[in-house]
């Protein structure tokens, strides 16, 4: 049978739910037929077809050095070798352990998971048992896995079917769960001051990337900071999507801002399933064994998902790495802000580090409520362009894009030009 992407589609959805293993991949948004990818190299993927992409999804973040890098491979192979899974104690989660508390030294004490899900659960579950108390404020847009507790008005793939909410959480499980705007100030401020001293945990994307990109403000995250400390609620950074792309030292260490816990996914994997709760030593001797809150992995610490992170991690911190990531994200979002004004004002852009928003409003968002008043159609519409010239991003107007070392300044030229050519087309 000859195998396109349609009709891999096609035989995907008779065995798996709509053919897919996590429902941003199925296209309902944009339409049309996700494409069935057969290989990746640097920045390019190639699908079914033999079309190659230039590709800004990058797994949703964790290739942060491009497709099929050499070192990843190369470690994650020698691991194999020596076994796959041991579900005892290895060196290696030591390693990587070391190496992320090296980077980021508000995670004191830290444990690996299979997932960002499982890691953001676990935060949630050690927060509200150190402090006794089960109410927690999320925010609107925001997305952290799909715990139950925190499947209510989240943002990427639930935002992307314009139902914030899932089905089959228990009204029990939401009802600790208080959902305030993201960037207001006033509204945390007076929460606070209301039930300051029911709540148990805060947990934020410090620079939300799951309903497009939008920047926290120095002023919301300092205030929440300050909040937490004042009423002795734990203040959670996911930084599943930020850790080790926005900022050498990941989101806390772009605003200067020390969060109780941290959650990590994505980068710290290299593609390979690895999630990372972690921070105050004091709220960490919680976690079983030595303290009363359970939580535990079969696969969690796996050493082939470790080699990988490791091999990842020590590429990025190599000299120069996040700048030059950055200049290249800059040339992009800057190409995009000049094919903007050059037609009325139809897409704008922004990023912070690797991570980039595109938007189909004259300015970038700075809420959620600007964020849903972006022009979706003229979205789908422009993704679907994109992808007929060969550049593949987030198939919905409400996820961020991201840039890899493996991208070249040719590369992003590319992509300006089809950008222009998407646009000048949809006139
Ligand atoms: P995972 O369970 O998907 O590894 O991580 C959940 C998660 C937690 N926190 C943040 C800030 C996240 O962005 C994510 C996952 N991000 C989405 C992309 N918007 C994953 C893509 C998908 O769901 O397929």
């Amino acid at each position: 049978m000859n195998k396109t992407n349609e009709t891999l589609f096609e035989r995907a959805q008779q065995v798996i739910p709509g053919g897919v293993s996590s429902p941003v991949r199925a296209f309902r948004a944009v339409g049309g037929t996700p494409r069935f990818i057969v290989r990746g190299h640097g920045p390019r993927v190639w699908d079914a077809q033999g079309k190659a992409y230039l590709d800004y999804v990058l797994s949703w973040g964790p290739l942060i050095a491009g497709h099929a890098h050499p070192a990843v491979v190369e470690a994650v192979s020698r691991a194999a070798q020596g076994g796959l899974s041991f579900g005892m104690p290895t060196e290696a989660e030591i390693e990587l352990a070391e190496l992320i508390r090296a980077s980021v030294p508000s995670l004191e004490r830290l444990r690996f998971t299979s997932s960002g899900t499982e890691a953001t659960m676990s935060a949630l579950r050690l927060a509200r048992g150190f402090t006794g108390r089960s109410r927690i404020i999320k925010f609107e847009g925001c997305y952290h896995g799909h715990a139950d507790a925190l499947l209510v008005k989240a943002g990427s793939g639930l935002l992307t079917f314009g139902n914030p909410s899932s089905a089959g959480v228990p009204a029990e499980a939401a009802q600790h769960t208080l959902v305030l705007d993201f960037n207001n100030v006033a509204q945390l401020e007076e929460t606070f001051a209301r039930e300051g001293d029911q709540i148990g945990a805060v947990i934020v994307e410090a620079v939300a990337g799951n309903m497009n990109l939008v920047p926290g403000s120095a002023e919301f995250l300092q205030t929440m900071r300050r909040l937490c400390s004042q009423y002795g609620s734990v203040l959670i950074f996911d930084e599943v999507m930020t850790g080790f792309r926005v900022h050498p030292g990941s989101a806390q260490g772009l605003y200067g801002i020390t969060p109780d816990l941290t959650t990590f996914g994505k980068v710290i994997g290299g593609g390979m399933p690895v999630g990372v709760f972690g921070g105050r030593k004091d709220i960490m001797q919680c976690v079983a064994p030595l303290g009363p809150v359970y939580q535990a992995g079969t696969l969690s610490g796996n050493p082939v998902a470790m080699a990988a992170g490791m091999a990842t991690l020590n590429l990025t911190l190599a000299p120069g790495f996040h700048e030059r990531l950055t200049v290249l994200t800059r040339r992009l979002v800057d190409g995009l802000n000049l094919i903007g004004r050059d037609l009325g004002g139809r897409i704008s852009a922004s990023n912070v580090g690797s991570m980039f928003g595109l938007y189909f409003s004259a300015a970038p968002p700075a809420d959620f409520a600007q964020v849903m008043s972006a022009d979706r159609e003229g979205f789908n519409r422009f993704f679907h362009q994109m992808l007929e010239r060969g550049v593949h991003l987030a198939p919905s107007a409400f996820e961020a894009g991201f840039m890899s070392s493996a991208h070249t300044e040719e590369d992003i030229d590319a992509t300006l030009a089809a950008a222009r050519a998407s646009l000048e087309a949809d006139s």
